[in-house]
């Protein structure tokens, strides 16, 4: 059926019956397409002499607006021969990838079809994705196998945009990429057009961009250089920026100019896209006239402008969006943050593509997904923004994801989907972004839980379905390393999978301890809390030792509700075999807590281990207003001993100070040496509880939280 054809056709009748076709095809109207031609010939026989059946390709006829998109075609299959007619040669390649889901290859080698008449055209003009975040770029294959999936579904466009390549950012965004860089991307770029996929290169100059002639020609040479490669659309960037890189006019006069003097000149160039500074809402300045309305006023108006929602990660609405697009006097190009984990890199992004409203289509003129740095995971989200910007009004976020699980993972799909259903939530963020998790065996897991604490036996049902999820938990992992052949993918999601099947067996410990202590046979019970103890012992040394980034280091699974209910059950019983609140593992009540009024850095989580205490570093810009501060107050079970700062300001000290306090009342001004922001203060004093940095001006100051650090002892 239709359903069945990804993305989903926007018009199509397909018969229940098969029919074996009578002859092999003879293909004509693809001379100039190799790529498509070669495709064609993978999936259906082709004769160029004797008895054959026609394969026509031709243009579509002018018809309705939609049909004169970029991809947009007709198909038509029936025992007499094929016809496709294809809007441009993305149209007649997407037309071919719709007829490949439709041929069932037989085991004697012959294929069959039904017989069926499709009319297709995407909804959003340009759907992808933008390799848009920080940490690790994609590597060479994964980019390469990326753009093979995206042919295949249909998406048509991905941004390159890396934060971490120093030749698309500062410090080399006016140098030309070395050797070898430079002969990858042209592979990259050919890999794109054999899957009509544009290749847009993005350059990120604000950090230290000068106004003037010599950078706006840097920006134009620099895109001559990948022009030369072969990349046919570009970006300029403007996000996570401060000083005098982030002056709306400045970005708009230095746009036009490329548009002007590059886009225009190249008769073969995509429309120019940018992110803006306040590329969300939260951030945007709200009074009319300022940074939002000056680029919708000033940038040409071919100029696409991004925007990631109502904050930084956030759902995408049709309100927020008409918002947006009002001040900027064109549909934004919808930047969804979403599977990206470089805000939350313990955690795996795995669950559905859902807050993306099916309202929005007139709302925008391109949606594309930032996704993790582990390409080959992001597939599964990725797969449904394809769905959802091929064809909104029918998009469902958990049939996708079902489907996703299967496409993604065809060997092992059952597993695969039980792994991403307890892999969704990012955990607490700064960003406040929270997905749902374990959402079906969440209503089991409370009553259980509920009935433990109230001193009672849980019922069977609960006790049944819950133990059959830790054992499919358990098993998951073997049966996806053993059976995926996508061997990559495997790897990306190594630390947690083995984490995973932790989680599985401690689950598995769990619910038998509770049974057998209700059963009253205490020495099982006892025994299965030892083993509860030691899988935690073991989930706790992979944390510590896998995945030791410096922002979120370590492998958390499941944390939404199943590590907190393997946890608490544990502690329950503990408290019970062992009594008083001594036996309980270590809880984080005596930790040091943070101190800070400033409402960006409220949520900042904290990062804790035994030398102390820091701010989990923040990607984006941070600030200050004037008068706030940001600061530890230790418990009073702790010391501190120094704090360790790293803010990237050169006048740090000219704006603000360090200050000490006994009481958090009466302060003390620190003294300190700081060279580009970044220093150290000891704290010998042992009456100290507090020390904080403040903002001694009276305006917002802005810096980079790289590096605030507590270190500490026991007192
Ligand atoms: O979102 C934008 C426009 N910029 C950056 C991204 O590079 C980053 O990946 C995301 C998520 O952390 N946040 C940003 O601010």
């Amino acid at each position: 059926t239709a359903q069945q054809i990804v993305p989903q056709p926007q018009q199509a009748t397909i018969s229940q019956q098969r029919f074996t076709p009578a002859h092999s095809y003879k293909i004509s109207g693809l001379k100039k397409d190799p790529t498509t031609l070669e495709l064609l010939s993978t999936i259906v026989p082709v004769a160029e002499k004797g008895k054959s059946l026609p394969l026509k390709v031709k243009k579509l006829k002018k018809g309705e607006p939609q049909l004169q998109r970029s991809g947009a075609y007709k198909l038509v299959v029936t025992p007499e021969g094929i016809s496709i007619e294809a809007n441009d040669d993305r149209a007649a390649f997407y037309a071919v990838q719709t007829l490949s889901q439709l041929v069932q290859k037989e085991p004697n080698g012959s294929i069959t079809l039904p017989e069926a008449s499709i009319t297709d055209y995407p909804d959003v003009a340009h759907r992808g994705t933008v390799e848009g975040f920080y940490g690790e770029p994609w590597s060479h294959q994964d980019r390469l196998e990326q753009l093979r999936f995206y042919g295949k579904l249909k998406l048509n466009t991905y941004i390159y945009g890396p934060k971490d390549d120093p030749y698309h950012s500062s410090p080399n965004w006016r140098k030309p990429y070395p050797a070898q860089e430079e002969q990858q991307l042209k592979e990259v770029v050919q890999e794109a057009k054999r899957n009509k996929v544009d290749f847009v290169w993005a350059i990120h100059p604000g950090k230290d961009i000068q106004w003037n002639q010599a950078d706006s020609a840097a920006i134009i040479t620099k895109f001559n250089q990948m022009y030369d490669l072969g990349v046919r659309a570009f970006a300029v960037f403007f996000d996570d920026i401060s000083g005098a890189g982030t002056d709306a006019k400045m970005q708009a006069n230095m746009l036009n100019f490329i548009q002007r003097q590059f886009i225009n000149q190249k008769k073969d160039v995509a429309p120019l896209i940018m992110c803006p500074t306040e590329y969300n809402k939260g951030w945007a300045n709200k009074e009319p006239g300022t940074y939002l309305d000056i680029l919708g006023e000033e940038l040409d108006p071919a100029i696409h402008v991004m925007w990631t929602g109502n904050t930084v990660v956030h759902d995408i609405t049709k309100e927020g969006l008409e918002w947006v697009n009002k001040r900027i006097q064109r549909p934004a190009y919808v930047w969804w943050n979403f599977p990206v984990s470089d805000y939350v890199r313990n955690h795996l992004l795995m669950g559905p593509s859902y807050g993306i409203d099916t309202e929005a289509v007139h709302d925008m003129s391109g949606f594309v997904s930032n996704p993790m740095d582990k390409a080959e995971a992001s597939k599964v989200a990725i797969f449904g923004v394809a769905l959802y910007s091929w064809n909104m009004k029918t998009y469902d976020p958990q049939q996708a994801w079902e489907a996703a699980n299967k496409y993604v993972m065809p060997e092992a799909p059952e597993a695969f989907r039980t792994f991403n259903a307890h892999n969704s939530d990012p955990g607490p963020n700064g960003h406040r972004y929270r997905r749902d998790e374990s959402v079906e065996i969440k209503p089991y897991i409370e009553t259980f839980l509920e009935t433990y604490k109230n001193g009672l036996h849980p019922f069977t049902a609960e006790v049944n379905r819950i133990k059959q999820e830790f054992a499919s938990i358990a098993k998951a992992p073997a049966e996806i390393r053993s059976k995926s052949q996508n061997k990559r993918l495997v790897e990306q999601l190594e630390p947690w999978l083995l984490q995973f099947e932790l989680l599985g067996k401690a689950g598995t410990h769990t619910v038998e301890m509770v049974d057998n202590r209700m059963n009253l046979n205490p020495a099982a019970a006892w025994a299965n809390y030892l083993r509860v103890e030691a899988v935690l012992d073991s989930m706790a040394t992979v944390d510590a030792t896998l995945n030791q980034n410096p922002y979120q280091p370590g492998v958390k699974t499941g944390s939404l509700v199943l590590m907190p209910f393997v946890e608490e059950i544990f502690k329950i019983t503990g408290n019970h075999f062992l009594g008083g609140e001594e036996s309980i593992a270590s809880t984080n009540s005596d930790a040091p807590a943070s101190y800070s009024q400033s409402q960006r850095l409220a949520s900042q989580p904290l990062l804790y281990n035994n030398k102390g205490i820091a701010y989990s570093p923040m990607l984006e810009v941070a600030y200050l207003d004037g008068g706030e501060y940001i600061g530890f107050k230790p418990s009073d079970a702790l010391q501190a001993k120094a704090l360790y700062f790293n803010l990237s300001n050169n006048n740090l000290l000219n704006w603000g100070v360090f200050e000490t306090s006994k009481d958090g009342k009466v302060w003390t001004k620190a003294e300190v040496t700081a060279e580009s922001g970044k220093g150290s203060i000891n704290l010998a004093d042992q009456s100290i509880k507090y020390v904080r940095f403040r903002n001694t001006s009276d305006k917002r100051q802005n810096f980079y939280l790289k590096e605030f650090r507590l270190e500490v002892k026991p007192a």
